[in-house]
């Protein structure tokens, strides 16, 4: 395939073909031809097949057609390449929170061949010098309101050119440089395997992870779980909470919704309280959280079943039975959970509401085979706890870095998660695994310990750990917050011991017990359970 890319530099990053995962395309909607933007295929081609007047995009104040979009996601691209200087290949960071504007520049970068590196808004200069460096960044485009941050890192990194910043008035704004230009622009007519997005990694630790996209891997993701687990119509609204710079949010919020000419909401601000009001305001009917945002919710289930919602999908993090029935007692919508990772784009097990069963994340999406290893990436049998590992059309491929050897093995993408499967092919989340607790010899998924806790009323949010122990080697720790006007003393403390050891096998009790407000999350709502070590 001839890459429409002048600037190589993705390219000549891509892990060696020996390290990187095998690539399945078992599914009629996964042949590719050679060349594919996906823009063209997500936006033009809504306008060409006569669809332009539909609504695509909704914010606050703001009603776009896809026509609109195209018109303005044009501009921007004839402001990257004509003002800008932009050849096709160049990274462009987009710093935003979730704005129609967003889109417009994410739709710009990818038409004119650049590749899109979103971050999420609130990185401090810190955060993102170090993504600036990472995937040479020469231009960027941040929202006005995050410009001190954007300001100070780019101070520091001579690469990055060109910085222009929206959802503003003034004369130098992308918006009054978008006026000048034409709404109409030819797209990059690019390979199907050039990158069109860098996402890092919400990583907990560590020097951050870029992963690379091709405008392929996008058209992929929207084939596989969508058409088969989520099924929207056309008609449908979406909303949610994730960032468009983490990739469940793209996926949900952006590319999803798109690729079959549905509308979507984007939202600045998405607490439980914002997504409630924009659910009612806007008519939502698909909507994309995280677990605890569900429990959160559940209290104003009443609220929920006044509303046109019809699908609720729940990723990001384990999905607690008991939050699943929480939720379908208050709403009477059954949870979709689905596991997806930033490495593999988007979702690979889930399951649909009919098919749901509790405390399990699904069976495999079409497109892609999981399964269950050991240490020596043999199958283990039916019902044993192991490593999960994945391969399908999408796959890990992390810009020149050596940890892509540990999250790829023989042609298998491991995502650090325990799990184990049944008879009938469900996945069976268990802990992360370095999150797996052994104390005295037991093994303890700190999930299912979180689980039991969270069964007593008197609990709304916990975390489990494990801490060091002379004599058991670990033992169990438990961090509770608990409902308002609860007392954490020493009789809560008996009180939640014994109501685990009467709910899962006694010696997984929570030894200690630790009271606390709030428990430490990262911007894509992921327990920071290292955190917690450390207190
Ligand atoms: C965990 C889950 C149990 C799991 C993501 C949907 O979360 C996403 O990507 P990240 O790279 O993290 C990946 C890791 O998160 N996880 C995610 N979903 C579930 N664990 N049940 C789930 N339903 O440890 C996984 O390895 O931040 C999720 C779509 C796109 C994404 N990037």
């Amino acid at each position: 395939m001839t890459t429409a890319h002048i600037d190589t530099f993705a390219r000549d990053s891509l892990p060696a073909i020996a390290l990187q995962p095998d690539f399945l395309f078992n599914l009629p909607e996964l042949q590719f031809g050679a060349h594919i933007n996906c823009a063209t295929e997500l936006l033009d081609r809504h306008i060409r097949e006569g669809r332009g007047e539909r609504v695509c995009i909704r914010g606050k104040d703001v009603c776009w057609t896809y026509r609109d979009l195209n018109d303005r996601a044009n501009q921007v691209a004839n402001v990257l390449t004509r003002d800008m200087g932009l050849v096709a290949g160049n990274r462009v960071l987009l710093h935003a929170s979730n704005t129609p504007m967003m889109a417009a520049c994410w739709f710009g970068i990818v038409k004119a061949g650049g590749i899109a590196v979103a971050t999420m808004p609130l990185l401090r200069a810190k955060e993102l010098q170090p993504i600036l460096d990472i995937a040479k960044i020469s231009h960027a485009l941040c929202e006005a309101s995050l410009s001190t941050e954007m300001g100070l890192a780019a101070h520091n990194t001579p690469q990055l050119r060109h910085l222009r910043h929206f959802n503003y008035s003034g004369p130098d704004s992308l918006e009054a440089a978008m006026e000048r230009q034409s709404p109409v622009f030819e797209n990059v007519n690019t390979a199907a395997d050039d990158t069109c997005l860098i996402a890092f990694t919400s990583g907990t630790t560590g020097i951050p992870k870029a992963t690379m996209h091709f405008h392929r891997d996008v058209m992929a993701i929207c084939a596989c779980w969508p058409g088969y687990v989520l099924k929207p119509t056309p008609d449908d609204v979406f909303i949610g909470s994730p960032p468009l710079a983490f990739t469940f949010g793209l996926g949900g919020l952006l590319l999803f919704p798109m690729s079959v000419g549905a509308s979507t909401v984007l939202l600045d601000k998405a607490g439980p309280t914002q997504l409630l009001d924009g659910i009612k305001e806007f008519g939502a009917t698909v909507v994309f959280t995280a677990p605890t945002s569900y429990r959160t919710l559940s209290a104003r289930g009443s609220e929920v079943r006044r509303t046109s919602l019809r699908r609720c999908v729940s990723a990001g993090e384990a999905l607690p039975a008991s939050t699943r029935a929480l939720w379908r007692e208050a709403t009477g919508i059954e949870l979709i959970d689905g596991i997806g990772a930033t490495e593999m784009l988007h979702i690979f097990i889930s399951a649909d509401e009919a098919s749901a069963r509790p405390g399990a994340t699904g069976r495999v999406v079409p497109g892609y085979e999981a399964r269950v290893v050991d240490d020596d990436g043999k199958t283990v049998p039916v019902g044993t706890v192991g490593k999960l590992a994945v391969r399908g059309p999408t796959g890990c491929r992390y810009l020149t870095d050596e940890r892509q050897k540990t999250y790829v093995r023989d042609g298998w993408n491991l995502t650090g998660d325990a799990y184990l499967m049944d008879a009938d092919g469900y996945f069976f989340y268990q802990s992360r695994t370095d999150d797996m607790i052994i104390s005295s010899g037991y093994n303890i998924a700190s999930p299912e310990v979180e689980e039991a806790l969270m069964q007593h009323p008197s609990v709304a949010e916990c975390a489990v750990i494990g801490e060091p122990d002379e004599e058991r080697g670990q033992i169990v720790k438990a961090f509770v917050a608990l409902r308002p006007g609860v007392v954490g003393d020493a009789a809560m403390v008996k009180t939640l011991q014994d109501f685990v050891k009467s709910v899962v096998a006694p010696y997984k009790y929570p030894r200690a017990i630790a009271f606390i407000d709030k428990l430490p999350r990262t911007q894509t709502g992921k327990l920071q359970r290292f955190k917690l070590r450390s207190l």
